[in-house]
């Protein structure tokens, strides 16, 4: 298992977030990365590299915010909903509200370059598997899930799962899958890969009539055109347990291997954890083992992204588990 990792994920440190109607300290937070760097090495996992270089373009969304003369985060407060126009304003909270699909996620100096860093991870690890290897992690953050094609927020400005798809792709795989295992519904990944016939696309979540992030992730939202029955949504209810959630994960790997994929993008999010302060799964520590095992039994080379996981010390156990199970 090589182990992927920049310490740029550091420029993402915002001091907001929208909670609750208060701005609070992010849960998504730098901690979480070292936590999980911790454990993974605490738990044998040596082998740690720092990602590839690849393309950064400036970005510019910090400086026009502040240009605009605010002293808070960037933050979004109107955004085209119903019946609203597809033009991009150009004040720059209009543009930010354009792109934003949830206002949960401050933009800060330094986040696209954090956002970059991460994605240079997840390709990195898969070019880990283009080049004959098994087993790749990549140490993403900030997460990926929830960013769609023109669209962040969920705490995600890049896709990474899904930028990794894409690199096995153009290496030469046919046919790829992204499972997402995070407690929230990957609306991005699923926006992305929506329309497309070569990358399926499950996700195991809790239920969005009750959870993050709510307009997306029904059962019954199977792919267009293209990529009709290429995207299947496993949406579950409070308190749902490891034996209900391992029976959507096995059917899940089952319809991967129907569907003829070479290589799995794991999403990993470990906020499925009992105790995990903004979900509402009941997952056990010794559950991510087997959740490991379950996923390397498809006999499939896995490149593992980070996604969520918040708050509690073990999310760098429940992560380490996972990898665990997968090289069992
Ligand atoms: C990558 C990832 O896990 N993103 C999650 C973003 C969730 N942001 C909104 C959180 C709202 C949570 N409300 C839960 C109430 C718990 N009492
Ligand atoms: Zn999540």
């Amino acid at each position: 298992m090589r182990v992927i990792y920049s310490e740029d994920h550091k420029l993402r440190d915002a001091r907001t977030e929208l909670y609750a109607g208060q701005l609070v300290t992010p849960f998504e937070a730098p901690f979480r990365a070292e936590w999980i760097l911790a454990a993974v090495k605490e738990a044998g996992f040596a082998d740690v590299a720092a990602p590839d270089a690849h393309g950064l373009e400036a970005a510019t969304v910090w400086d026009r915010w502040v240009a605009a003369g605010f002293e808070g985060e960037a933050i979004a407060n109107s955004f085209p909903v119903r019946r609203t126009s597809h033009r991009v304003p150009d004040n720059i909270v209009g543009a930010i509200g354009h792109y934003a699909n949830a206002a949960d996620t401050s933009i800060t100096k330094g986040s696209y370059e954090a956002a970059i860093a991460s994605m240079r991870c997840a390709i990195t690890g898969a070019d880990w598997l283009n080049a004959g290897n098994r087993f790749a992690f990549a140490l993403c953050r900030p997460p990926g899930h929830h960013a769609g094609i023109d669209l962040f927020g969920g705490y995600c400005f890049i896709n990474n799962a899904g930028v990794a798809a894409q690199r096995l792709i153009e290496h030469g795989a046919k046919k790829i899958a992204v499972l997402d295992v995070d407690f929230h519904h990957g609306n991005g990944t699923q926006d992305l890969f929506y329309h497309r016939g070569d990358v399926f696309t499950a996700s195991l979540h809790g239920d969005p009539m009750f959870a993050f992030p709510y307009f997306l992730g029904h059962a019954d939202e199977e792919g267009e055109g293209q990529g009709t029955g290429s995207n299947r949504n496993y949406p579950m209810p409070p308190h749902t347990p490891w034996q209900v959630w391992s029976s959507a994960l096995a059917d899940a790997l089952a319809r991967i291997k129907a569907f003829g994929a070479e290589a799995i993008v794991v999403a990993l999010g470990v906020d499925t954890f009992e105790r995990d302060p903004i979900s509402f799964f009941q997952l056990k520590s010794e559950d991510f083992i087997r959740m490991g095992e379950m996923i390397s039994a498809a006999g499939l080379p896995v490149v593992t992204c980070m996604e969520g996981g918040y708050g509690v010390p073990e999310i760098g156990l429940n992560v380490a588990n996972v990898l665990k199970g997968l090289e069992a």
